[in-house]
């Protein structure tokens, strides 16, 4: 095993480009061999790491044998997110995501490379907005991948034009989240969720205070991530073991507001905490977030929702056990309408106030891992049990463009064969 001498990317000082990892024998070191991935711890708990000595085209390359898939499989399980070197192409990105859903003991849903016949995700298939803006459109043969970011002048994965960010992650504030929404009805929740980095802003950043008088530091265009496995860890005994008496309620979608909503009224508004929205959605939001629910539907022709155009719930156990027998919670309160505490409901300002609680030491700056990204990486991790967050675009969004560039690709790739569990953690087991 290696060591990273610089463990904490968040000391990183502001706006400067991350330095190269030092790396340091362990004394128990083994030699790389083609059985493990030399990887280095990238926070003090292990959480997150960097994959050192193989780059995304050399893992692309490997990802069909078992070895490779043995090796990405304990090194998801050990440290949950993976950094990755090297500039790729689309095949090669997608040959690392397929290799890590097997290793998650996953079969990924791939899109067909012809649009004929609707299975996998092909639904997702997205041009440009009515306004030319590519922002989360998607690479063409590829749907599973969309480009996001701030350009005036895209020409990459034969997409052309310019992307602005969208304005749902605009915010001052962080916002914890597992991507896509998630629910028996919802669709599937991709397990394994990628970011890579093109273009990153060459300077800028900010510090995020939190109300725990702590604050998130970060370099313009980071990324930040904290474990669900580690918050469940080091919440409070009694949260926790109220926890596993919960269910979520979700609404199947991100709540946001109707495009055209003043900036200043947009919903989510986020907590300082970033754990939560601060208020509860409004009958105008909510009614929108049916609308989009509904289209996304509509659109969906795959066979793996359920159907049905009602604006309904779906219910997701709070704590999760995972394949290596690890707990973990899962829950995205941007799309939670309440909790459920052994069959009773909570109200939302309950459940909230709760999640928070429940969410807070595992959110402060020594936990979380702030990625401050260099073009050419590629972060890849367990959605199911990581929760990541943008951070404010106001650091690079007055830059010209040659310095507040900011091109990523994100990729979700649902699998068919994983579902979470939709029954409270402590009745799935004998007291
Ligand atoms: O901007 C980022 O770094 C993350 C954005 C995000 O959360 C997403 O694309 O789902
Ligand atoms: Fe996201």
């Amino acid at each position: 095993m290696w060591r990273l001498r610089r463990v904490r990317t968040h000391l990183a000082a502001l706006g400067a480009a991350d330095p190269e990892p030092e790396l340091e024998p362990h004394p128990d070191q083994t030699p790389p061999s083609g059985r493990q991935l030399r990887v280095g711890a990238l926070t003090g708990s292990g959480f997150g790491a960097a994959v050192l000595g193989v780059d995304i085209a050399g893992l692309a390359a490997a990802a069909e044998r078992s070895e490779t898939v043995e090796a990405v499989r304990g090194a998801l399980a050990a440290h949950q997110l993976l950094v990755l070197e090297g500039g790729a192409s689309m095949e090669q990105i997608r040959a690392v995501h397929v290799c890590a859903h097997r290793a998650l003991g996953c079969e990924p849903m791939i899109p067909p490379a012809d649009s004929a016949g609707g299975g996998g995700v092909q639904a997702l298939d997205r041009a440009a907005n009515d306004s030319g803006n590519l922002d989360f459109a998607t690479f063409p043969g590829f749907s599973e991948s969309a480009v996001f970011g701030r350009s005036d002048a895209v020409d990459w994965g034969g997409l052309r034009g310019f992307v602005a960010p969208s304005s749902d992650l605009a915010g001052p504030r962080h916002q914890f989240h597992h991507d896509i929404a998630m629910g028996e009805r919802a669709g599937p929740l991709p397990p394994v969720v990628s970011l890579y980095c093109a273009e990153a802003p060459k300077r800028g950043g900010g510090a995020i205070p939190l109300p725990t008088g702590g604050e998130i530091r970060y370099a313009a265009g980071s990324t930040l991530y904290a474990s669900a496995r580690r918050a469940l860890e080091l919440a409070p005994p009694a949260l926790a073991k109220r926890a596993r008496r919960m269910v979520c309620c979700n609404r199947n979608v991100f709540v946001t507001s109707a495009p055209g909503t003043p900036e200043e009224e947009r919903y989510p508004k986020m907590a300082p905490s970033g754990c939560r929205p601060a208020s509860p959605p409004s009958a105008a939001d909510l009614q929108h977030a049916a609308q989009v629910r509904k289209e996304k539907l509509a659109a969906d022709n795959d066979g793996n929702h359920l159907g049905g155009d009602e604006f309904d719930r779906s219910r997701v156990s709070l704590v999760q056990t995972g394949a290596d027998g690890s707990s973990h919670l899962l829950v995205n309160t941007l799309e939670l309408d309440h909790l459920e505490e052994g069959g009773v409901e909570l109200s939302w300002e309950e459940s909230m106030s709760f999640l928070e609680a429940l969410m807070e030491r595992g959110t402060q700056p020594e936990e979380i891992l702030v990625h401050s990204w260099r073009p050419g990486q590629l972060c890849l991790w367990d959605n199911r049990s990581v929760w990541h967050s943008t951070t404010p675009q106001h650091a690079y969004t007055g830059l010209p463009e040659a310095e507040g560039r900011r091109l990523m690709a994100r990729t979700l790739l649902p699998s068919p064969s994983w579902q979470p569990s939709t029954v409270a953690a402590d009745a799935q087991e004998p007291e």
